[in-house]
Formats: structure tokens, sequence, C-alpha cells
């Protein structure tokens, strides 16, 4: 337990300057580790040594980019319990979501390892005559990543990954609440033979070490999951330093229940949409809209399953909802139960629970009678709480899901293909699911939002090379 876990840096385990505290949020007496605070001097020699390695790096071919991350893959694969059992140890996600977690981190440096044998140009022809125009994708150089506590292996994954196959080489800020699972993963890239420099980890808080690693001048992109705050800072600090930058940050995902909806796919998609991992993802369901025929027979059955949940320590096999992940996040979340009632709602659940351990547990909350103009359902609460709005038709519905100064992802339940293809045509957001929950995605197609949930290119699947590659033309004349 003494021994501190440390930053990688340049290929070595480097101490820090200081030490933090990683603890177990189903149970406050376990004391995960200490993990080494990155200094600046640290962060600043991680991005030069990121910049030499990438010479190298850039010019390795596509078979050895894909060989690493094959062998990345399989390192995780290989150690699939022990990550998943940090994962829930350290960020409170019942044990099966964080096998499905891992699996799917594993899937992404398996993906990326095909396209990094797929990157590929265009020949062109010109507008003179003799002349061939060729247009190839070229590595950026150092990426800075900086990810969340609330998918700590899979958003880690689908950053470096992507990073690495186009020929970057990677400094990556994993959130100072989830440091442990980046570790691992750090340790896995290491024991894959990655060479010296083209991968290190700096641990600690944004506040110093994400933002030494942002105006880091070696830095040439910054990919950031976080909060709109945070992410606004990036994008003024990148645009000082003239740095590409993509980010993702917030979302009040609609799911809308029209009146011909399946109720039971109806009830296990918010469900799921809503709770699940403690619903704390950017994805979740945090307004759920229903038609005024179907509200109360929908209402019924999600309070009665809601309120059946098992809420517990992430780590028993019978828990259905982990607990929040920290007394910050879980005060938040209780004001805005709080809140919810001030502002007229009926609220069912979403009370703190006692177990026995001490953990940040709390019941799920629904907060009934909601209308779109109340905070609840305008700010981001990023916890298990739901808010329940009735609608008299489809338009209805529609101006109420976008109406949210965010556009991530956004359901509808309906057996009817008119309203779908409504839907997915005027719905404002990045993603759009139809009969299943809003959160939950694939790993190898575009994953990101419009209005204010995301800025930049899309994430994940070949989308992934419009951040992570700058295009070269040339132009030749054969003489
Ligand atoms: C998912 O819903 O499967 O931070 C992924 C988040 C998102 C990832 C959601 N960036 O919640």
């Amino acid at each position: 337990m003494s021994r501190i876990q440390r930053n990688f840096v340049a290929g070595a385990w480097w101490e820090g300057a200081g030490v933090m505290e990683n603890r177990n949020p189903s149970d406050l007496d376990d004391l995960i580790g200490l993990y080494a605070i990155a200094s600046p001097e640290d962060v600043a020699d991680a991005c030069a040594a990121a910049a030499e390695a990438q010479r190298a790096w850039a010019v390795a071919g596509p078979q050895v980019r894909a060989d690493l991350l094959h062998r990345i893959a399989r390192g995780i694969a290989k150690r699939e319990t022990e990550v998943a059992t940090m994962l829930a140890r350290e960020e409170g996600k019942i044990l099966a979501e964080a096998i499905a977690e891992t699996r799917r981190a594993a899937q992404v440096f398996r993906f990326y390892a095909g396209e990094a044998l797929r990157v590929a140009g265009d020949a062109i022809a010109s507008v003179r005559q003799g002349i061939d125009i060729e247009v190839v994708r070229e590595p950026l150089g150092v990426v800075g990543l900086i990810t969340p506590w609330n998918f700590p292996i899979a958003i880690p994954a689908w950053k470096v990954a992507p990073a690495l196959a186009y020929g970057n080489s990677v400094v990556l800020k994993p959130a100072e609440l989830t440091p442990g699972t980046a570790r691992l993963l750090a340790r896995i890239i290491a024991d894959a033979g990655c060479p010296v420099g083209v991968f290190n980890l700096v641990m600690g808080p944004g506040t110093s070490v994400g933002a030494a690693l942002v105006d880091d001048p070696h830095v040439k992109a910054l990919s950031f999951t976080g909060s709109v705050p945070t992410g606004r800072r990036i994008a003024q600090s990148a645009a000082a330093g003239m740095k590409r930058v993509q980010l993702e940050m917030g979302g009040k995902n609609p799911m809308v229940i029209m009146e011909d909806a399946d109720l039971e796919v109806a009830v296990s998609a918010s469900l799921n949409g809503s709770f699940f991992s403690t619903g704390q993802r950017c994805t979740a369901s945090s307004r759920l809209i229903v038609h005024a025929s179907i509200h109360d027979a929908f209402v019924d059955e999600l309070s009665r399953q809601v309120a059946a949940l098992k809420v517990g320590h992430a780590l028993a096999p019978d828990s259905q909802i982990g607990p929040v992940v920290s007394a910050e996040q879980l005060a938040s979340n209780l004001a805005y139960v709080d809140l919810a009632a001030a502002e007229g709602c009926e609220v069912r659940g979403g009370e703190r629970l006692a177990l026995s351990t001490q953990g940040f547990f709390q019941r799920p909350a629904l907060f009934l009678g909601a209308r779109s103009e109340m905070r609840v359902c305008q700010e981001e609460i990023f916890g298990p709480c739901a808010s329940v709005i009735k609608v008299s038709d489809f338009d209805e519905a529609l101006h109420v899901a976008n109406d949210t100064a965010f556009g991530l992802s956004a359901g509808i339940c309906t057996r009817s293909l008119r309203y779908a293809r409504e839907f997915r045509r005027r719905v404002q957001s990045g993603m759009v699911m139809v009969n299943v929950p809003t959160a939950g995605v694939d790993y190898h197609v575009p994953f990101g939002g419009s209005k204010g949930s995301s800025f930049g290119p899309r994430e994940q699947g070949r989308a992934a090379a419009e951040f992570y590659t700058s295009s070269k033309t040339s132009y030749v004349f054969a003489g």
C-alpha cells in the first residue's frame, strides 16, 4: 500500500512532486492507493520526450503501429479482471459494467490497429495539364489527452488508440478521481513494447497538471472530455497557442416516449439510459419527454422498476447501481433533488442511502411533473436523476427535446416510422437513438454532439482521423 503509483514519462516511472489518495466511493475505508502527482517540470519533460519520440514513430510504418495496438488490446484482455476491478473500485461502476467497459477498450485498440493499415489519401487529377495531385494524411506530432473519471478506460482508449494509430505521440492526463485505471493502461502500453516517449502518463489535478499540458509548446492538439467550464478554458488556451482542439462536454439528453411506444421497450431504454452507471454518463437520458396518453402507464411502470433497483457496493454481485463518484458530486446531486421539489416537481427517490459500507450511495430519482424551463431540465446534473415532462403531441415533444443548450444524444421510443423519421431529421443532436437508450454507443462509428455538447471534429470510428491527422496536398509535374 505504501508504494506510490508513479507517472510514466520518457519510458520510465517517475515519482512526481506530491501524492494523492485514491479512495473507493463504495467504501471510504478502502484506500486503493497513493498516486504521484506530476510536477509542471514532469509535464514539460513528458511533452519534450513525446516530441522527440514522435519523429521516429511518425515514420515507423503502419505494420509497426498496428502490431503495437494489437499487443495493447491483448494486454487489456489478459488483465481484464484486474482492470475492471480497479475501475469498479475507484469509479464505482458495478463490476459487470466495468468488465463491459474494459472489453470495449480492447475492442477500440483492435479497431485502430486495423485503421493503422488503412490510412488512405486521394489521387486527384489537376486542372492543369501534366500535373498529378496527391493528398495524404500526416500525424500532428504530440497530442495532449485529458480524460474524465466516468469512463476511466474506454475514453483513454478511444483517444490514445487513434492518436497512436495515425502516428502521433501522446501525453495522457487522466481524471484526478480515477488514476488507477489509467496507470494500469500505462503499464499495459509499456509492457506491449511501446517505444520510449511515444506514450506518457501524467497524473494530478487539472489546475496544475492539466494546465501545464494545455500550455506546453510541444503539444500540437488537445482532446478533452469533461465539463463545459473546463472545456471552455482549454479552448481559450488552445486558441492562444494555435492548437487544434476537440472537446466533448455536457449533455441534457432527451428521451421522447410517444403514445405508440412499446411500453416495455420504453421503460427499459429509459431505466438504462437514465440510471445505469449511476447516471454518470454525458449520454444519460436526463429528460424523459412523455406523451400524455401513455404518461401514467409509463410513469407507474418506470417508478416501480426504479424503486426496485438495487443500489450497492460496486463489487457486490447483486448491485445494479453503484455509488456516486465523490462527496462533491453527491452533494450536487442532492442539491438538485431539493431544487426539483422547490421548482414544483413531485420527487420520487433521490435520497442518500446508508448501507453497510460508508459510501456515496443515492437512490435514483424521478422528478415528475417537470417543465422544460425548470433548472433541473436545463442544467446537467450528472447523477441518477431524470425529469419527466408531459407533452401533448409530437411537435411539442420535439420542441422540448430541442429546448436545451446541449445536443449530444437524443432518443425516441415509437413504433411509427413517420415519428422516427421526423425525429431523426429534426432533432438537434450528434446522435439519435430510436427505441434504444441514449447512452451506450458502438466503438467504431463517430461519437459527438452539436450545440454546447461538443467542439471540433468527431471522436471514434474513422472520423477520428479528421482530428488526429493533417492533410498534405502535393502537386507533381513530371516534366
Ligand atoms: C456511452 O454512452 O457509451 O463521458 C459513452 C461520457 C461520454 C461517453 C458515453 N463521453 O459519458
